[in-house]
């Protein structure tokens, strides 16, 4: 559904185009989160061989519905990475970053997940390697992937302070390093939320270039599920969609968040949300279309200084 589109920045044009200093049009806003992606990319190539994604060839950038929000999509591909894509939205009142970086399902590394909301004085942020396993039931994959993290979580979760209750359901999609953060605008907070950044992916670039690839076919199929499942949780209810639908309009809204932003869900698995979700079954048997069934909770960030969670445990 081209209708808004644009233009179309390729993988190299992407390159050339940022030589010429296109940022100009953005210096009215006060915050702006390109130099984010540029330093994510510039750091993967340094780890990494970075290959344009064939997403990129269908999403470009494109001018939302009021004609001066901008929306610009980027989509790559690695040896070890099945989908590194990020959406930045500016507009005269919004600025947002999703960028997210998927594994192949041959690894079982976390899901970098960077998601800023900048809108009038507000800043909403969630910045996590997100688990692939559950981190409460599997020992073995906490201690291999957040315990030694757990001094740089506490560096950052310190100067950005936990954002209060969050919708139930989130949580068992977070790390005990997660940053999940409210604060209104100022410069020295998007210096701290620039530096996390910076950190996060780092890290997660040498995770990613340390792990060791699943062989066993069983492990790769439950990698695989994990992801799937994850996808399938973030197109249905991110909290995105709201601004996206009134930015672009429902349909191309839903094809972003199914074709692009979790790219896989067609290829990865063939279960369904109610398959994964099945709380969110209504009496018609639609999806029923809260964004939770618990409601929201944690007031207090839910795990302690070792990483253990100390919430009220809401798994199964
Ligand atoms: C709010 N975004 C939130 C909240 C969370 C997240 C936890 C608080 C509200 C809630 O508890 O749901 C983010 N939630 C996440 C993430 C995961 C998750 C990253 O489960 C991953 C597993 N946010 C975006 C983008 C937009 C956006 C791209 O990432 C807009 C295009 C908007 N987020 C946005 C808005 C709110 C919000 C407007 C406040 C409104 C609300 O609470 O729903």
């Amino acid at each position: 559904p081209p209708s808004l589109m644009t233009s179309n920045l390729n993988a190299n044009s992407y390159w050339r185009k940022r030589k010429k200093g296109r940022n100009c049009l953005l210096q009215a806003s006060a915050i702006s989160y390109q130099k984010f992606i540029h330093f994510a990319l510039n750091e993967t190539k340094r780890h990494s061989l970075l290959l344009p994604s064939p997403l990129q060839e269908r999403y470009g950038s494109m001018i939302a519905l009021d004609g001066k929000t901008r929306l610009e999509m980027l989509s790559f591909e690695a040896p070890r990475i099945r989908l590194l894509r990020s959406i930045s939205i500016e507009g005269e009142a919004m600025q947002v970053l999703d960028f997210a970086a998927f594994p192949k399902p041959e690894f079982d590394l976390p899901i970098f997940c960077g998601n800023f909301f900048t809108a009038a004085n507000t800043n909403i942020v969630v910045l996590d390697l997100n688990p692939l396993h559950d981190v409460s039931s599997r020992r073995g994959y906490k201690e291999r992937y957040y315990d030694s993290l757990m001094p740089l979580g506490l560096k950052y979760t310190e100067l950005l302070p936990w954002g209060g209750k969050l919708t139930s359901e989130s949580i068992k999609f977070f790390s005990p390093i997660v940053i999940w953060t409210k604060f209104s605008s100022s410069k020295s907070k998007h210096e701290v939320l620039y530096s996390a950044f910076m950190e996060y992916y780092k890290t997660w670039m040498e995770l990613t270039e340390q792990a060791v690839e699943d062989t066993d076919p069983s492990q790769i199929r439950c990698n695989r599920e994990a992801q799937h499942r994850y996808l399938t949780w973030r197109a249905e209810k991110d909290p995105g969609h709201g601004v996206l639908k009134r930015l672009i309009g429902e349909k191309l809204a839903k094809d972003l968040l199914r074709n692009f932003l979790f790219s896989g869900i067609d290829e990865l698995g063939s279960k369904t949300f109610l398959d994964y979700f099945p709380e969110y079954r209504s009496e018609d048997g639609a999806i029923n279309e809260r964004r939770s069934i618990i409601g929201k909770s944690f007031e207090t960030r839910p795990w302690d200084a070792k990483g253990e969670f100390v919430g009220n445990d809401l798994r199964k």
